[in-house]
């Protein structure tokens, strides 16, 4: 069984993605809804709730969970990998959703389509949309600068975007906020053409359209749940050690809040595709 957390909803956008790009796979989900949102939370306190909600998944029977929310993996991640997961839950491992994004600008041959010869360049200048706490973690700038020194990152927080996802605003609302975000972003390059957009939050998903409406023509705008869905895929095929079990139910799905069910369920939808039983 493979456990998806998240600080909310936004991780179900993720984990849609998971579950077409192999539907008989277990999932089982944990939105820590009561602690939600945590993009204007402090560190220390991002990096407990996420040990949290991940010692919940482990005690689930998952071996392997995914980071689906982007604040909790550009603030937690490595640091649980180098000072708690290995003597805490030796055997057991958490992913996150930045590398996967980076496999996608360097153009690792599992995220890209068709022959060699077809792929995009890599792109020269990187532009990361994040909520606040994802942005001054500076860890989308690391992670790309680790693999990929050459490319220019620029990132913009987007603090209005996820409350506004969350209370349901359409695209009349939605929009103004984007184009101002986008323009702040331009804005940095100072006239340096920008080649690819990261869409750093969960939520941003649902608004891709806007952002690609908002970009410049041509600007390639990475979405990350179907290249994390095919980033895990790579994953499992070196390590089939985090392959679920035989034994366990082929396709099952199960849902589990830190919050209150009801509201919780009631909103789900909008971010799964269709209605979750939390
Ligand atoms: N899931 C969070 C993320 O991807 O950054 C967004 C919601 C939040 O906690 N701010």
């Amino acid at each position: 069984m493979i456990g998806v957390f998240d600080s909310g909803h936004g991780g179900l956008t993720v984990l849609r993605a998971l579950v077409a790009a192999a539907p008989g796979r277990p999932f089982v989900y944990l939105g820590d809804h009561a602690a939600a949102p945590y993009g204007p939370r402090s560190e220390e306190d991002i990096y407990r709730l996420t040990v949290q909600g991940v010692e919940r998944l482990f005690a689930q029977g998952c071996g392997l969970v995914v980071l689906a929310c982007n604040t909790a993996a550009a603030v937690a991640l490595r640091r649980m990998q180098r000072t708690w997961l290995p003597h805490a839950h030796p055997g057991r491992n958490v992913l996150g959703v930045l590398v996967p994004m980076v496999e996608a600008i360097t153009r690792v041959p599992w995220m890209q389509d068709g022959p060699a010869a077809d792929w995009r360049p890599e792109p020269r200048t990187v532009g990361v949309f994040a909520t606040p706490a994802t942005v001054a973690s500076g860890s989308f700038p690391r992670e790309i600068g680790k693999r990929a020194p050459d490319v220019r990152v620029v990132q913009q927080a987007c603090p209005d975007l996820v409350p506004l996802i969350e209370r349901g605003a359409g695209d009349a609302e939605l929009a103004p906020a984007v184009c101002g975000y986008v323009r702040a972003l331009l804005e940095q390059l100072e006239g340096q053409p920008l080649d690819a957009a990261v869409l750093g939050c969960t939520h941003y998903p649902l608004v891709a359209h806007l952002f690609a409406e908002a970009l410049p023509p041509g600007v390639e705008v990475l979405c990350q749940p179907s290249l994390v869905a095919r980033s895990l895929d790579n994953y499992l095929e070196r390590h089939p050690e985090y392959a679920p079990a035989a034994g366990e139910a082929a396709g099952a799905l199960r849902f589990f809040t830190t919050g209150a069910a009801e509201p919780v369920g009631a909103l789900a939808g909008r971010f799964f595709g269709r209605t979750t039983p939390f």
